[in-house]
């Protein structure tokens, strides 16, 4: 054997026994919207926050999959890396997440963030792990509005008998059942078609995802309910995170804080503009909504929240004011 291939065969070996010290890494991240998106812009500031902190070692590709569900099973088995997805789905996967899902829970975005940021929003993420995922950060999906294409809602006695898609979501199921509607759970990826068949009259979403998924197309009449806060989260597949170094794990966590403030910051200027866009697409918008009165017709979704859910948890997020 020549003196080349032995000193081949010798570096080969080398790697191998100490891993490939400065191999490079790519990381998948899935989500299930558009490129230029809320979870789109959030995605990319992941991946240019990561490739720059590593000098490029760990490569990003995003993917987009529109079952939040199918992104969560296959985060945990490790066929894919990463993902952001809304918390619909997650309550299945991480119980105490349920809690974030209470309609008319969160004030407004200042309280989302307050909470989510600060020490709750900590003791969350760290739920996670256990359920085998690595939560890395929350991000935003928004607030959410009902939409429909069979009258104008005003009140929660015009959502009764509506056909409403829900979220793989149980405690929004429960909202609408109390609300009269005909709740119809299924993946982002069904909803279009469900919408076009008149498989269901309506769904609810917020501005960023009825807008950035053209749902004005399938979808009449907008009314202003803002009756969910609406998380979203970065996790990270225990495999990957298993194979990082210490430093390699802060880059990720830093890349989930910028990835997050990307992801916002785009909320909130399709928030700004949305309604009005929505309306010139031809939406009508009901922007005056009694929400003390929806949250009233929700009293006995909220006792059965009370019975089910973690009513200290739910309290310490109600209680949180920014100091
Ligand atoms: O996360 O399924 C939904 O309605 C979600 O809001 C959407 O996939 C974005």
């Amino acid at each position: 054997m020549s003196m080349t291939r032995r000193a081949a065969l010798a570096a080969a070996a080398l790697l191998g026994l100490t891993g490939a010290v400065s191999a490079q890494t790519t990381i998948t991240i899935q989500h299930p919207l558009p490129v230029n998106s809320h979870y789109g812009a959030g995605a990319t500031a992941f991946k240019e926050t990561l490739e720059r902190l590593t000098n490029n070692r760990i490569r990003v590709t995003i993917q987009r999959n529109d079952n939040e569900r199918e992104v969560l099973e296959s985060i945990q088995i490790g066929t894919v890396d990463a993902g952001i997805t809304s918390t619909g789905p997650v309550g299945n996967f991480v119980p105490v997440s349920r809690n974030l899902d209470i309609p008319f829970l969160f004030r407004d975005r200042t309280h989302a963030h307050g909470v989510l940021d600060g020490a709750i929003g900590n003791e969350l993420l760290a739920a996670f792990q256990p359920r085998g995922m690595i939560g890395v950060a929350w991000l935003e999906n928004g607030f959410r509005h009902l939409t429909n294409n069979r009258r104008e809602v005003r009140t929660p006695e015009e959502v009764q008998g509506l056909k409403v898609r829900t979220m793989e979501n149980q405690v929004h199921m429960r909202a609408f059942q109390t609300l009269g509607a005909l709740p119809t759970p299924m993946a982002f990826s069904e909803l279009t078609t469900a919408l076009q068949q008149g498989t269901v009259d309506g769904q609810e979403n917020p501005i960023p995802v009825i807008l950035g998924n053209n749902l004005n197309q399938v979808q009449r009449h907008l009314t202003l309910t803002g009756h969910v806060y609406s998380p979203a989260i970065l996790v990270v597949s225990p495999a990957v995170w298993g194979r990082l170094s210490a430093a390699d794990r802060a880059a990720v966590m830093e890349a989930g804080k910028a990835a997050a403030k990307a992801n916002r910051d785009r909320v909130a200027s399709d928030e700004a503009t949305g309604v009005e866009e929505l309306r010139r697409r031809g939406m009508t918008v009901i922007t005056e909504v009694d929400r003390a009165r929806f949250q009233a017709a929700l009293a006995p979704a909220y006792a059965v929240y009370a019975r089910e859910l973690d009513g200290a948890l739910i309290e310490r997020i109600r209680a949180w004011r920014a100091n």
